[in-house]
This record gives C-alpha cells, sequence and structure tokens, in this order.
C-alpha cells in the first residue's frame, strides 16, 4: 500500500502542552511521524508520495469559515497582541454564558477550542493543511482504484470538530477525507475510529447525518479525555439517528476484550454498506502508551489489519495518536501490514 507523507508536519512543532500543571514538552512530537515514516521504509511497506495541493475547499466542506479564518491568522493575531508565549486559551463560554465571537485573541482562542494542551505556534496552521493535503491525497489513489492507502497524517485530526481545535488535533483529517468521497460520488462512508480517545469531532461532525456512520472504539470518556463526550447512548439525531456507534472499555483493557468492541464495529459497518471506511488509526490503545490505560501489545496490532481487511472495503488509514514513540512505528505499520497479508 502507498504512503503519503510530507516533511512539512515538522512546521508543527510546540515548545509547550499543559499538563498537570506545568508546561511540558508535547506528547505530539514530530519524531512521532518520522519514527512511523522510519518503519514503513523498513519494512517496505510500499511507495511514499508527497501529497498534492488540494486547496481550502474540501477542508471548508467540513470545518466553518470563521474557524479556518481563526486558525490561519492566529498566530499573528497572537503575536501582534505583544504576548510573549505560544498561543494557549485560558478562557471558554461556559453555561450561562454567551457563545458569540468576540474580538480579542483571548476570546477569539477560547471561542475556538475545548482544551488548553494543544499550544498553536508558528507553523501549526500550515502543517495542519499539509495534514489535510496528506488525507486528501491518500483519498484520491483510493477514488482512483486503489485498495487501501496510508495518509501519514500530523497533526492528528480526530478531535477537531467544525469549529473546534484540542486534543492536538485542528483539521479533522478522516472527516474531510470521507467528506471527499461523498463528494466525489459515494452514497456512503463509514468512519471507524480506533484510537484510545473517543473521535470527537467526526462524531459531531456527521452526528446529523446517515451518509457517514460514525464507530468509535476509545476509553470511557468518564475516565479519559475528552471527557465531555463519546458515552455509548450517543447514537446521532435526526437523519443521523442510529448512525453514531460508541464503543467504551475501562481502563487495563486487554486485547481480547478489546476485539470484541472491534468485531462489533466491523459488524455494524457490514451491515451499513459503505462504499469506503476510512479507519482513524491511534495506537495509543498500546500497554506503554504514557497518556492512555488500554494493554494492547505490538503483535495484537497485526489482527487488526488482518480484521479489517475482511470487510472487504476500499480503506483509507489516517494517522491520529500514539505517543510511545519507540513502539508508534512498528504498531501503526503492524495494523497496516496486517490489513496487506
Ligand atoms: N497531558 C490524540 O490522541 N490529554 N489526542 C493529554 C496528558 C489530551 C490525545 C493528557 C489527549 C489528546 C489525537
Ligand atoms: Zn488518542
Amino acid at each position: 500500500m502507498k504512503t503519503v507523507f510530507s516533511p512539512l508536519h515538522h512546521r508543527r512543532t510546540a515548545k509547550t502542552e499543559l499538563d498537570g500543571g506545568i508546561l511540558v514538552e508535547p506528547y505530539e512530537s514530530p519524531s512521532r511521524a518520522e519514527t512511523i515514516l522510519a518503519r514503513v521504509m523498513e519494512r517496505e511497506l510500499g511507495p511514499v508520495l508527497a501529497p498534492d495541493s488540494h486547496g481550502l475547499d474540501p477542508i471548508l466542506a467540513v470545518h466553518t469559515d470563521d474557524y479556518v479564518h481563526f486558525l490561519e491568522h492566529c498566530w499573528s493575531d497572537w503575536t501582534a497582541a505583544g504576548k510573549p508565549g505560544e498561543a494557549i486559551p485560558a478562557i471558554w463560554p461556559g453555561r450561562g454564558m454567551r457563545a458569540r465571537i468576540p474580538q480579542d485573541i483571548d476570546g477569539r482562542i477560547g471561542y475556538y477550542s475545548f482544551s488548553a494542551e494543544s499550544s498553536i505556534t508558528e507553523g501549526t496552521w500550515d502543517a495542519a493543511r499539509t495534514a489535510a493535503d496528506v488525507a486528501l491525497t491518500a483519498q484520491a489513489l483510493i477514488r482512483d482504484g486503489d485498495r487501501a492507502a496510508f495518509a501519514l497524517c500530523r497533526p492528528p485530526g480526530h478531535h477537531a470538530h467544525a469549529d473546534l481545535f484540542g486534543g492536538y488535533c485542528f483539521l479533522n483529517n478522516a472527516a474531510i477525507a470521507a467528506q471527499a468521497f461523498l463528494d466525489q460520488g459515494a452514497r456512503r462512508v463509514a468512519v471507524l475510529d480506533i484510537d484510545f480517545h473517543h473521535g470527537n469531532g467526526t462524531q459531531s461532525i456527521f452526528y446529523g447525518r446517515s451518509d457517514v456512520l460514525t464507530v468509535s472504539l476509545h476509553g470511557n470518556p468518564d475516565l479519559a479525555f475528552p471527557h465531555f463526550l463519546g458515552f455509548p447512548d450517543e447514537e446521532g439525531e435526526g437523519e443521523g439517528e442510529g448512525y453514531n456507534l460508541n464503543l467504551v472499555y475501562p481502563p487495563g483493557t486487554p486485547f481480547d476484550v478489546w476485539q470484541i468492541g472491534l468485531e462489533e464495529a466491523c459488524k455494524r459497518i457490514r451491515a451499513y454498506g459503505p462504499d469506503a471506511l476510512v479507519i482513524a488509526l491511534g495506537v495509543d490503545t498500546f500497554e506503554e502508551d504514557p497518556i492512555s490505560f488500554f494493554k494492547l501489545k505490538s503483535t495484537d496490532y497485526l489482527r487488526v489489519g488482518e480484521r479489517l481487511r475482511q470487510l472487504g472495503l476500499p480503506t483509507l488509514f489516517t494517522m491520529e495518536g500514539g505517543y510511545d514513540v519507540d513502539a508508534i512505528g512498528t504498531n501503526a505499520v503492524n495494523v497496516l501490514e496486517g490489513f496487506e497479508a
């Protein structure tokens, strides 16, 4: 399978992540993508291609104009306001307050975010836009007949809503690619999110629609980020009623339990009968992940890929989380090799 990758991911290099009351070096580091790329090459998974530029239209099919404008200008607005550090929100429209868009950058960055760990920096917009191009270029390979493709996106995307950043995500690469399939004539698309964290952005974007089935397998949000979405009683609304499925598991979940959720997810996807499948591929389900609580082992990822292949669908993988950098290459590429086997 082909991989799409761009070194421009390095433009996303924050110095800070607010974690436990201090600013630490971000878990979502440039070395993550480089380690995965090195493994793709070591295992000779297939050719590595650079992304084509797809412009803003496919991004604006998923995200609001005002949010995209905010992301593009956040850093310059922040520095123009004379702020000494990276751009971090510190106020949000809480319950009982007004959800209007303030003029001041402190207000705007809170309006357009749901969490404070994802400091915005000079190159963040360029890297995020390139990651969307990576996803769209891999999507186009499938449109043109490839059975599967790997979008080695960084920064990741599945936490980003139509008009919110957070959880290391700015543009929802998986949602942008899913929408591109539809805009090119697909009738139905399924997005299966196997990152440790709930794919809140993807769920939210498609919550009222039946042309995209969203399924996410993740740590119980009562105990895990993003805390305020991702519970099993969220099944979609309006036209989308019945087209969202959340499968949640507790701390310590091993592969043989997690696999039951994967099976249920696959059965639901099969019943839906999509024209294409997008896998939001996070490997923060790994037993040694520093910020997560599942217990999958490296060899388990081969089984995951094998099961996904059995769905028999054109399949786009978009890279999401995974923070044990030493194992991220092996784990991510094991899914892809399991799929190809
Ligand atoms: N300070 C993805 O996996 N919480 N995002 C961090 C450690 C945010 C994860 C807790 C986790 C976001 C794409
Ligand atoms: Zn994650």
